[in-house]
């Protein structure tokens, strides 16, 4: 058995990438609860068009659809860092994904990395494109350091086929290029600079769209042509999907991408990859915890009445670096208190002595226990448990909080958390009123108070015994 920030059983991970990853919320599943990013949305343009994309708003290949964030200028940009480093001590990683594509904007996305290197040593660099410069661009993000490099690869079918019902057209050599030829120019691109990253050592993450019906079936090749490439991570993406996007799958009707969808994609693809299940499909300008984005808290700032000096001064590398030392001082402490029960990627066998598993939602504010009110959580961590060990599965959305202000209290969104859980068997939470208990209770989802600011991993494991045998008691 591993701890959350070891490897996957597929994969042996040496120190030097531990060291790359220890902090990064998205490469390392241990430290999405305990570290914070910040997307600066510096890259407007895009040079291909995605058919699950509406231009209007963020990239999608990073972002949920229908989300739009303000842009910003290089300058901007690096204020805004040193400002919201200054509020938010977790911050340990500035990414580029979008609102277009990072490579599409190189001059913005690498001026911006140039004076970021100088204000801000302390944080890791990262950037998301489609993939179709990067070979061009190689060079320059190794000069910038820029560690964590994110590729969104939907397939590897050389046909073009595939490529072609995703990717209508492409800028490529001055000219638009439509149909397979399109598809085969990207993929070919995709190809060569993710080998070229990789043979120079920088951490490659891949993200997949998952488009039912268009490219489930290719995603098992895509994850083995990535583990032969190099990958270190690949991230399988629901398409959301509706009309009121805008998007060609949306107003063609191509489904959203299900949940069990995702599961049966996450299962056939394991195998061959070390998988990422913790991504919330960022905003291009999110900011805090991948779980709770507080973007909104600095649009209004006045960056321009700020000047460098005082942002520098706020900033305070010292004490950032200190508050870093005692985060990782409460890590070891959870890793001690959690027993070592969660295994990455785990198969049933491995999880269950029975090759039975049942599944446990959690609200948590983050740093690894068990600290949020059922009322305010917006989304459910969901694990896989059995008698043997537990794996972090996914997390689960709801459109709303169950309590979001008085005003909304006929109209609280219960239906759709009992859909949302219905698969669940306990859910462990920190508060729960007797009202959504008992609604709740009516789908046979058990909800549990009594591990309430407890490590989360543990509190799972335990839950699951002691229901588990209560359930056998009844039955019995
Ligand atoms: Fe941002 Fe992406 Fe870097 Fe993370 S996000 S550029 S790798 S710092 Fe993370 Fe957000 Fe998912 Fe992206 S949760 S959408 S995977
Ligand atoms: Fe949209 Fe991103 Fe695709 Fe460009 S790469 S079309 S911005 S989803």
């Amino acid at each position: 058995m591993s701890c959350s920030c070891t490897a996957s059983p597929t994969q042996t991970i040496s120190k030097e990438i531990e060291e790359k990853i220890h902090n990064h919320p998205c490469y390392s599943e241990g430290a999405h609860q305990h570290y914070a990013r910040i997307h600066l949305p510096v890259a407007p343009a895009c040079n291909i068009q995605c058919n699950y994309c509406n231009r209007k708003y963020d990239c999608s290949n990073e972002s949920r659809p229908g989300v739009t964030s303000a842009k910003l200028k290089p300058l901007q940009a690096v204020k805004k860092v040193l400002h919201v480093g200054s509020k938010i001590a977790q911050l340990s990683v500035v990414g580029i994904a979008g609102p277009g594509d990072a490579l599409a904007n190189a001059k913005a996305t690498f001026e911006t990395f140039r004076m970021l290197q100088e204000k801000t040593p302390d944080l890791k660099f990262c950037l998301s494109t489609n993939g179709l410069k990067l070979p061009e661009y190689i060079e320059e993000i190794l000069k910038y350091n820029i560690d964590h490099v994110t590729v969104t690869i939907n397939t590897v079918d050389e046909s073009g086929e595939i490529g072609s019902k995703i990717y209508p057209w492409i800028h490529w050599e001055h000219k638009k290029i439509r149909g397979k030829e399109a598809a085969k120019i990207l993929l070919k691109q995709q190809l060569e600079g993710i080998k070229m990253l990789t043979q120079r050592g920088v951490l490659v993450k891949a993200n997949s769209v998952l488009i039912p019906g268009i490219n489930d079936k290719d995603l098992p090749n895509v994850a083995k042509k990535l583990k032969s490439l190099g990958v270190f991570l690949h991230n399988i993406m629901p398409l959301l999907s509706a009309p009121e996007f805008g998007t060609k799958f949306g107003l063609d009707g191509v489904p959203s991408a299900s949940d069990q969808e995702v599961m049966a994609a996450q299962e056939a693809c394991g195998m061959d990859m070390k998988l990422m299940s913790h991504c919330r499909q960022c905003r291009a300008d999110a900011v805090g915890l991948i779980s709770q984005d507080r973007g909104e808290e600095f649009t209004e700032v006045d960056l321009d009445a700020m000047s460098f000096e005082e942002l520098e001064s706020a900033y305070d590398l010292p004490s950032r670096i200190k508050k870093h030392e005692m985060i990782e001082m409460w890590r070891k402490h959870l890793a001690l208190a959690n027993q070592k029960v969660k295994i990455e990627q785990a198969s049933k066998e491995e999880l269950s002595s029975i090759g039975v598993t049942k599944l446990i939602a959690v609200t948590s504010l983050g740093e690894g226990v068990i600290n949020m009110h059922f009322g305010s959580a917006k989304e459910f961590l969901i694990y896989e448990v059995g008698d043997r060990a537990i794996k972090f599965l996914m997390h689960r959305k709801i459109k709303s909080a169950y309590c979001s202000g008085a005003e909304n209290c006929n109209n609280n969104p219960i239906e759709e958390i009992k859909e949302t859980l219905k698969d669940c068997f306990v859910l462990l939470t920190q508060k729960i009123g007797d009202c959504p208990m008992e609604e709740l209770n009516s789908i046979g989802l058990i909800c549990d108070e009594s591990f309430a600011n407890e490590p989360i991993e543990k509190s799972v494991f335990e839950a699951y015994k002691k229901h588990n045998q209560s359930k056998e008691l009844e039955v019995g």
